[in-house]
């Protein structure tokens, strides 16, 4: 279909059932509107799709950038009639363009869990994405027990940013961090601190004359479905209930990817076999010396092991 450029775009912020919450782009907006009557930032279409899109298998998601038609600027809904590319997909939970994956884990309360974490990143490196990683609550422990977390998950290629809430200690650097990426996605289990940084980061402003709620519901119940939080102009977060089982089902080959420590080895390999997965091989020439390189190992077995299972099927 030919799509105008008078178009009027905008980008999915929520999806229900079969409805999708539409926030307009500012500047196709103005195609529609003289200066003076643009309504405000908070303006939200009420949408569905085009049956002939579901016919395609065209699934509009959460993050996907829009193109709307019919629009009935009575009662502010909308159709979507376009989908545009997707720069990046993330699949557990569905959101489309993310720009930065977060792991947000907390010192103490929930305890930190090392294996865990390592699981948290891995899977958050499967989106192929910028992976950032937050330690919460670091009030609840000594600078010393800090500095050493810090240094053991440097040593896996990370550079974890450290808040804590009741101190206000690194609130600043987090936000800096999240206003400078289009979209991020948080993760981690519950409990760490999740919903209480979004808060914080979202300003009464645009809360007071959104549609959007207001706080974030805590646990309360927690619903599978994702929804974007607008931090400023082109700026969003997602919080990701329901994301605490990591999944690491992935090719055999494609594992050693996921690990920052392996990634830069990777550069310099020199390994006899092109398909090596750096185990007993011979010829293999990658630094075996690095703390989670028995956990790479275990991940591998499981997935071999898994594969072989559905093959047998
Ligand atoms: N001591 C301390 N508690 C915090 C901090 N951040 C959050 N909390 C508390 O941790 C609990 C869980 O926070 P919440 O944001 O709901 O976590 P979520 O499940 O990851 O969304 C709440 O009672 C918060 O008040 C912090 O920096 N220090
Ligand atoms: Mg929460
Ligand atoms: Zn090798």
């Amino acid at each position: 279909m030919i799509v105008e450029s008078s178009s009027l775009k905008g980008r999915v912020v929520a999806k229900k059932a079969n409805y999708f919450i539409v926030q307009p782009d500012i500047n196709s907006f103005k195609n529609f509107y003289h200066d003076d009557l643009i309504p405000n930032k908070n303006f939200r279409f009420l949408c569905t799709s085009r049956r002939r899109m579901i016919h395609f298998g065209m699934v509009v998601n959460v993050g996907d950038f829009v193109v709307l038609d019919s629009i009935d600027w009575k009662t502010n809904r909308a159709v979507i009639v376009e989908l545009e590319p997707r720069t990046s997909f993330l699949s557990r939970p569905p959101v489309a363009n993310v720009t930065q994956v977060v792991v947000v884990l907390s010192v103490k309360s929930p305890d930190f869990y090392v294996e865990q974490a390592s699981r948290f990143l891995l899977t958050a490196e499967r989106s192929k994405v910028n992976v950032g990683l937050i330690l919460t609550k670091t009030d609840l422990i000594s600078n010393e027990e800090l500095n050493y977390l810090i240094n053991r998950l440097s040593r896996w290629g990370y550079k974890p940013m450290v808040v804590s809430m009741k101190t206000g200690i690194g609130v600043k650097q987090i936000k800096d961090k999240f206003f400078n990426s289009n979209l991020s996605v948080l993760c981690g289990p519950s409990g760490v601190g999740k919903s209480s940084l979004i808060n914080l980061m979202i300003s009464d402003e645009i809360i007071a004359t959104g549609n959007l709620s207001r706080k974030l519901q805590r646990g309360r119940h927690t619903t599978r479905h994702v929804q974007l939080y607008s931090l400023g102009e082109g700026v969003l977060v997602a919080d990701t209930p329901g994301f605490n089982r990591p999944d690491l089902q992935c090719d055999s080959l494609d594992l050693q990817f996921l690990f920052p420590e392996f990634r830069c080895q990777s550069e310099v390999d020199n390994c006899r076999f092109r398909d090596c997965l750096h185990c007993d091989e011979p010829g293999c020439s990658f630094d075996k010396s690095w703390e989670r390189y028995p956990q790479y190992r275990k991940l591998l077995d499981e997935n071999i092991k898994s594969r072989h299972l559905s093959l047998e099927d």
